[in-house]
């Protein structure tokens, strides 16, 4: 058996920044629209009116200032709202495949490795782009990687379920290296339309380098145990699925084929899920609370993490011990937690003690704890 690492991050953000003030002066000239457009079916009662969205409510109910696209234009047009992607050919890289580059390509260079010393690509993500080839394959391929390459999906969980199955195979010696990369292009699945979650998600890019503890090439984290789980929940769904031209109204724009969720449900049932996760996880690795110096968690609403900091830790966390980014970036599905790790991981000492845990859609929790070394 071999002590798997993760000797490498990397983040790509999109240009385009979205602020709170321009999405909610996008959403509201749409809804001042719709309503004036069906001004008679409003008055006669059988439409409901759309409410207006503020900013003073997204701030307060989720702690997102602003999100990155990888397309603002369409977003922010009340007569489209979605992002506007041109179709590629199928001779270039696919969009989710060129973002992966960046992003491996920096994790690749602080691992101090080449692509073609990869041996598994694991694209983990909430959405891919098309079913086959897989989006992991087409990375492999730009990045000239051996091996093979799959894709995953569990939501916001998958970086950390990629996690998991990359490490098990370093474990065991099946592959040697791998990359675990989380392209999500949530605005492509966001309803903009719909102002309870117009504002949640944005898009962003990252990858991890694993490889044996020995293999290392500098400073790293080793991985010291990770921790999976599962229960079903149809609290956040989307039925867009391979089977959506096979019913009678398989092209209509139904809301159910873009993310819906029951927002408060979702607070409600995954807190506790989470925070028992975190707690049977620390315990089985005889790891005090009081030996954290960080949580890495998923980033989709501030006050959530709040409460699980406080759960874990048994305390409030300082801002430093329990990082958020998700003001900056939104909730950037599986993406979330690896950001908060590349970007706040550096200053940790050797012997440091940090967990990264991310939860989400199905419902699904995912927890990596790792040493500093
Ligand atoms: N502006 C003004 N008022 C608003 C707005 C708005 N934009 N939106 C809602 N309101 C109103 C509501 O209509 C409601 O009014 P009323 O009381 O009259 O009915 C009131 O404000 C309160 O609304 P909520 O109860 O919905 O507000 P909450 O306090 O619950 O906050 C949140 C809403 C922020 C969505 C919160 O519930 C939350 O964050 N929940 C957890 C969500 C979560 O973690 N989900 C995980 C999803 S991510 C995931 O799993 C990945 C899925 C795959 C990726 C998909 C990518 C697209």
């Amino acid at each position: 058996m071999h002590a798997p690492a993760i000797t490498g991050s990397g983040v790509f953000t999109p240009q385009e920044v979205v602020t709170n003030a321009e999405l909610v002066a996008a959403y509201n000239a749409y809804a001042d629209r719709y309503n004036a457009r069906h001004a008679a079916e409003i008055a006669a009662g059988t439409l409901m009116a759309k409410q207006r969205s503020s900013e003073k409510f997204i701030v307060d109910a989720s702690g997102i200032e602003q999100r990155h696209v990888m397309d603002k234009t369409g977003v922010l047009n009340p007569e489209v709202l979605h992002p506007l992607l041109r179709q590629r050919s199928d001779d270039e890289p696919g969009i989710m495949a060129e973002m992966a580059l960046d992003a491996c390509n920096t994790a690749l260079a602080q691992a101090g490795r080449e692509g073609a010393e990869v041996d598994l690509v694991i694209c983990a993500a909430s959405n891919h782009e098309r079913p086959y080839p897989a989006v992991a394959i087409e990375i492999q391929a730009l990045l000239g990687a051996r091996g093979l390459a799959f894709d995953m999906n569990v939501a916001c969980s998958s970086a950390t379920f990629g996690i998991q199955a990359a490490a098990d195979m370093i474990r065991t010696g099946s592959v040697r290296r791998a990359i675990v990369v989380s392209p999500e292009i949530c605005s492509g699945h966001l309803e903009w339309r719909d102002r309870d979650c117009h504002f949640i998600f944005g898009d962003v890019c990252t990858a991890l380098v694993l490889e044996r503890a020995e293999d290392a090439q500098g400073r790293h984290f080793r991985i010291r145990s990770t921790r999976c789980a599962t229960h079903f929940s149809n609290n956040i769904r989307n039925n867009n699925g391979f089977l959506r031209h096979t019913r009678p109204d398989g092209l209509a724009d139904r809301r159910d084929m873009q993310f819906m969720q029951e927002g408060r449900k979702v607070f409600k049932e995954v807190l506790p899920l989470v925070s028992r996760h975190i707690a049977r996880h620390l315990a089985d690795e005889d790891v005090a609370p009081a030996d954290l110096s960080r949580l890495w968690l998923h980033q989709a609403n501030k006050h959530m993490n709040d409460f699980i900091g406080k759960k874990v830790l048994g305390r409030t966390p300082a801002s430093d011990e329990q990082p958020n980014i998700l003001q900056n970036y939104a909730n950037t599905s599986s993406a979330g937690s690896i950001i908060a790790f590349a970007q706040q991981s550096e200053d940790l000492e050797k012997g440091a003690i940090g967990l990264i845990c991310s939860f989400g859609a199905g419902y699904s929790v995912g927890s990596v704890l790792v040493e500093r070394a």
